[in-house]
Order: structure tokens, then C-alpha cells, then sequence
């Protein structure tokens, strides 16, 4: 009789491993990601009328872009997770922020997902964030579906793209469809597969779906349809792509070694629905992940394991409370489970988890392998804990990058004084910025640590909305910090060049910062038996 249960909540879990769909969308900023996550909710009924980053008067703001600074300024400065069904199938999809300020945050995501859709702005090509994204899921072996987006905009020759792509990225490509047109002249997209032109005609600022009328390619009507120039290119387009054009290999598609490239405009609306259809189609569900001692984890495991990737406080104005992200590699997750902690050695009970849609988010029961679980956070968890149960096993760390500008922060108001300090401290915990502690007090104006200055005006914007507290920023001379590493006894004895101080991090381990890369090369020349090592990844990997 037991042995029956099991076999069914194994074939159940295998079951809804199968149908889980877990991808980030990533590129340079700008090129539409956001955008395109919202049509995807549009077209997979997860909302029915979709927002926009720029909305006008009556229309709303993108879902995944819900803080208020992201609204004001028109750009993601957070990953946001959204879960919804389509079709059977159970998507968890990422948008991440492409500005290089948030990379962390990017960098992170990625290493909760199983697959990347990398957008393209037709026009500007590969750009630098791109390539900077492509090379981190290219380590990793992630598969990659290509968006090349904004066609309604004028935009470069398909084929000079698709070269592009090839070239700088170094991985070859395989187009699925076509483009008719760009610009004002942009009509829709021929599937190269099924020898279909689809045209699309625009909705009302792309609100709604769009409709789209079906032609097969011979079709004699196609030729008024299009307008005898479109038609002609087409045609040319067709039989070039057929002679030179690399054809699509799911394997290599799977073992990231080459990716299907789809046209569209994600603002009209153009080319959303095949794009759709060929994610859920193409990317793959939950992969074994390889845990931090070689041990291979398979998704369809009895034991649940799952790490947590990203904290964000005040999701919800109404609780102010902070909600850690866990992504979930093994095993079946239920509300009230009881999970051992292994930063903390110790079991937990996890009883608030949360589905999660952008901002908001609603109770859950259960969960499997691929899902991103938001769990509320009593101060319990930070990025990168692993949760487990049976067998004990640690997830890799996640990356951490080398910090650039370092500020004081000073409260304006000391009559809130209480908020400052918790404001701080939970931005810190998100990873939003880091925090160091000079020998001298610095509890009055604690010094932060960002890998770009942009992090500095959300964290003063953030303190402000959330927690009503002005602040100013002061910017330190120092550009690099790097971790000593030596027995505690020999620390006092280290001889610092002018210049340099050294602090300690929340953990308490020294850290010494420095005003000049000559300054760096000294602490190593002057003090020759200790390590001075990097800090994380620098920014421009
Ligand atoms: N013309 C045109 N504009 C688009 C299209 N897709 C997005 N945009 C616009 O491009 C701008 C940036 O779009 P987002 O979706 O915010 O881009 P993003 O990649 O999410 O940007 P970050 O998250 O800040 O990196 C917005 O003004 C969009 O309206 C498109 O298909 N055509
Ligand atoms: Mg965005």
C-alpha cells in the first residue's frame, strides 16, 4: 500500500517537474524586457489588459516593474518573479534589471533559472550589458531563446543581426521566422518552418492582443496584401535564409550551443504569440543542478532542497515585512514543512509560503522543483541559504561583485533616527548595498558599498518612500576593497600605505579599502605574507 503512495506522488512530481518553465529575461537596459514581459502576460491570459513602463494617463504601469522608483524613472532596477499557468504548463518567468548598476541582482537570477530569453533592440544589435548577460548563462550552459525587438522601429537588415549575433557572441543561430518590413512598414513575420506570413494589425497602445490573419507564402493574394515591394524582399529574405541560414537543433538549442532567433515588436504586440508558443515548446524544465561537492541533485528527488537567491522588503506597503526568494530544486514543497537550515544548522517550519505575481502574492500549498516561492522573512534567511531535508547538501554561492563607490549616509532628520537604522539594515539584507564598519562609530552615518552609483539613489529614494526618511549621500575617495586574509593575531601588525583604511564587514572579517589601484599593489608589496584578495567578481565580467 505504501509502496503504491509513493510511486504516485513520485509520477506526480515527475508530472509537474515536466510542466515547469523557469526563465529570466535579460539584455542591456532599454531594449524591452519589461515590455515583454507583460505581453507574455498578455498573451498567456495572466492579465487582461497589459500596462506599459511609460503609461499613459488611464493605462497602468507594467507589472514587473511595481516599485515606485522603477515607475518614476522608467526603467527595472529589481528582479521581479511572476508565476502563472498557460496552457498546462507552470511558468516562472524573471524580468530582470538590464542597468549594469543591478547586475548583482541579474547575476543572482540567472542562477535561479533553467533557461534566458535575451531581447534585442533591432536597431542597436548586441550591446554591452548583452554580451556581458550571454557570457554568464553561456558558463552555466543556459539555454538562450533570442527576441529581436522593436521592429515597428526602423531597424537593422535581418541577416546583419543575425551576423552580429554570431559574431560577437560567438554562437550560431538558427531564425525561426522573418520579419516583413520595419518601421511604419513593419506588417508582420513569415515562420520560416511552416511557410506561413503573419500579419498583425495594431491595438489600441497594444493593450490587447492583436489580430493576426494567416497567408500561406504561395498564397496569390499575399502580393496585394503586402504591397509589391514588401512581397519582392520577402521573397528575396526567403531564399537567402533558405541557401545560407543555420537550421535549428534542439540539442545544441539545449546544450546552449545555439539559439532560435523570433522577430517582433513587443510594444504592438507583433510576433508575441509564436514567441509564446516556442518558449513553453523549447525551454526545458528543471535540469539536475551540481551542489557545491560535485554531488549531481535531480529535480524528481523524495528530499525538497532549494536556495534562496534574492530578499525584498516592503513588497507590500500594507505589512512592510521582507520576502526571501527561494528557488526550488528538489522535491515536493508544502506550506508547514519543516526544512533544515544549513547556515543556521537548524530545522525550520516554513509557514507563510507565497505564490508570487510581481508585487503581489497569494498563500500557497504546494510547490515543485523550478517554482520561485516567495517565504516570509523574519530576519531568518539571506542570499544564498540553503534549505534542505534528508541528506545534508549546500548550493554554490551566488556571485558577488567587487564593490566601486563607497558613501557615508546621513540621516537629515535625527528624529528618525529608529527608521534610518532599520531602513538601512533591511536594505542591506536585500543585497540592494553593502555596509562596512570603519574602526571609528559609524553608527551615526554608516558607510555603503555599491558596484555603481545608481544603487546610492535608490537606496536614498527607497529610504525616502519607504520608510520616510531623507538622507544625504557623501562620496568617499575609495575605488576598490579587497578581504584580508591572515590569522587574526597577525592583524595588527599589517602595514598600511597612506591612504587605505581598514574595516570589517557584517561578519566581522577585515577589509581594506583604497583610494588608488597603486595603493592595492602596496598593501601586497608592503606586507608580503598576506593575502589581499578581490572581493567578488568585478563588474565587467
Ligand atoms: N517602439 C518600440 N518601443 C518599445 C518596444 N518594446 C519596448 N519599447 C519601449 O522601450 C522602452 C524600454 O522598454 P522596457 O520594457 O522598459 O525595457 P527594459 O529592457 O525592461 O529596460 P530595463 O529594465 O530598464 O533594462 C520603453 O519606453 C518601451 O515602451 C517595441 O517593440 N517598439
Ligand atoms: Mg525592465
Amino acid at each position: 500500500m505504501t509502496q503504491q503512495v509513493d510511486h504516485h506522488s513520485i509520477t506526480n512530481l515527475q508530472r509537474e517537474v515536466a510542466r515547469r518553465r523557469t526563465f529570466a529575461i535579460i539584455s542591456h537596459p532599454d531594449a524591452g524586457k519589461t515590455t515583454l514581459t507583460e505581453k507574455l502576460l498578455l498573451y498567456s491570459n495572466a492579465v487582461e489588459l497589459a500596462g506599459a513602463v511609460r503609461g499613459r494617463k488611464n493605462q497602468r504601469h507594467a507589472t514587473s516593474d511595481w516599485m515606485a522608483i522603477e515607475q518614476d524613472r522608467g526603467i527595472s532596477i529589481s528582479s521581479a518573479a511572476l508565476q502563472f499557468e498557460y496552457n498546462g504548463y507552470y511558468i516562472n518567468l524573471l524580468d530582470t534589471p538590464g542597468h549594469q548598476d543591478f547586475s548583482e541582482d541579474t547575476y543572482r537570477t540567472l542562477m535561479a533559472v533553467d533557461s534566458a530569453v535575451m531581447v534585442v533592440d533591432a536597431a542597436k544589435g548586441i550591446e554591452a550589458q548583452t554580451k556581458k548577460l550571454f557570457e554568464v548563462c553561456r558558463k552555466r550552459r543556459i539555454p538562450i531563446l533570442t527576441f529581436i525587438n522593436k521592429l515597428d522601429h526602423p531597424a537593422r537588415e535581418p541577416l546583419d543581426l543575425l551576423d552580429e549575433i554570431e559574431k560577437t557572441l560567438g554562437i550560431p543561430t538558427a531564425a525561426i521566422n522573418w520579419p516583413i518590413g520595419d518601421g511604419p512598414s513593419f506588417q508582420g513575420i513569415y515562420d520560416l518552418e511552416k511557410g506561413q506570413v503573419l500579419r498583425f494589425s495594431r491595438t489600441e497602445h497594444g493593450q490587447r492582443k492583436s489580430l493576426v490573419t494567416v497567408s500561406d507564402v504561395d498564397d496569390p493574394a499575399l502580393l496585394a496584401l503586402l504591397g509589391e515591394s514588401a512581397h519582392q524582399t520577402l521573397q528575396e529574405d526567403v531564399e537567402l535564409q533558405t541557401m545560407a541560414g543555420g537550421s535549428f537543433d534542439k540539442e545544441l538549442f539545449l546544450a546552449g550551443e545555439l539559439t532560435p532567433v523570433y522577430f517582433g515588436s513587443a510594444l504592438n504586440n507583433f510576433g508575441l504569440e509564436p514567441f509564446l508558443e516556442a518558449l513553453i515548446e523549447l525551454a526545458p524544465p528543471p535540469k539536475p543542478r551540481i551542489l557545491s561537492d560535485e554531488v549531481t541533485l535531480v529535480p524528481e528527488s523524495e528530499d525538497f532542497s532549494g536556495f534562496v537567491f534574492k530578499i525584498q522588503a516592503n513588497m507590500n506597503p500594507k505589512h512592510r515585512d521582507s520576502i526571501a526568494f527561494m528557488r526550488i530544486c528538489s522535491g515536493r514543497f508544502h506550506k508547514d514543512m519543516v526544512v533544515h537550515h544549513a547556515r543556521l544548522d537548524r530545522d525550520i517550519r516554513l509557514t507563510r509560503p507565497y505564490q508570487l505575481f510581481a508585487q503581489d502574492r497569494v498563500s500557497l500549498e504546494e510547490a515543485f522543483p523550478g517554482d520561485v516561492v516567495g517565504l516570509a522573512n523574519p530576519g531568518l534567511f539571506t542570499i544564498g541559504d540553503s534549505l534542505f531535508t534528508g541528506k545534508s547538501m549546500r548550493f554554490p554561492p551566488l556571485p558577488r561583485f567587487e564593490p566601486e563607490f563607497f558613501a557615508l549616509i546621513r540621516n537629515k532628520d535625527t528624529s528618525k533616527h529608529k527608521q534610518f537604522h532599520k531602513g538601512v539594515e533591511q536594505l542591506e539584507k536585500e543585497g540592494a548595498i553593502q555596509r562596512f564598519f570603519p574602526a571609528y562609530d559609524s553608527h551615526v552615518h554608516p558607510l555603503l558599498a555599491a558596484v555603481g552609483k545608481l544603487q546610492f539613489e535608490v537606496v536614498e529614494a527607497r529610504l525616502l518612500s519607504e520608510y520616510r526618511v531623507a538622507v544625504d549621500i557623501e562620496f568617499l575617495p575609495y575605488i576598490g576593497a579587497r578581504r584580508v586574509l591572515c590569522e587574526s593575531q597577525q592583524l595588527a601588525s599589517i602595514k598600511y600605505p597612506s591612504g587605505v583604511v581598514c574595516v570589517e564587514d557584517r561578519d566581522k572579517l577585515p577589509i581594506v579599502l583604497f583610494s588608488s589601484e597603486w595603493q592595492g599593489r602596496r598593501c601586497s608589496e608592503l606586507n608580503p605574507d598576506i593575502v589581499f584578495a578581490p572581493f567578488g567578481i568585478a563588474a565587467e565580467h
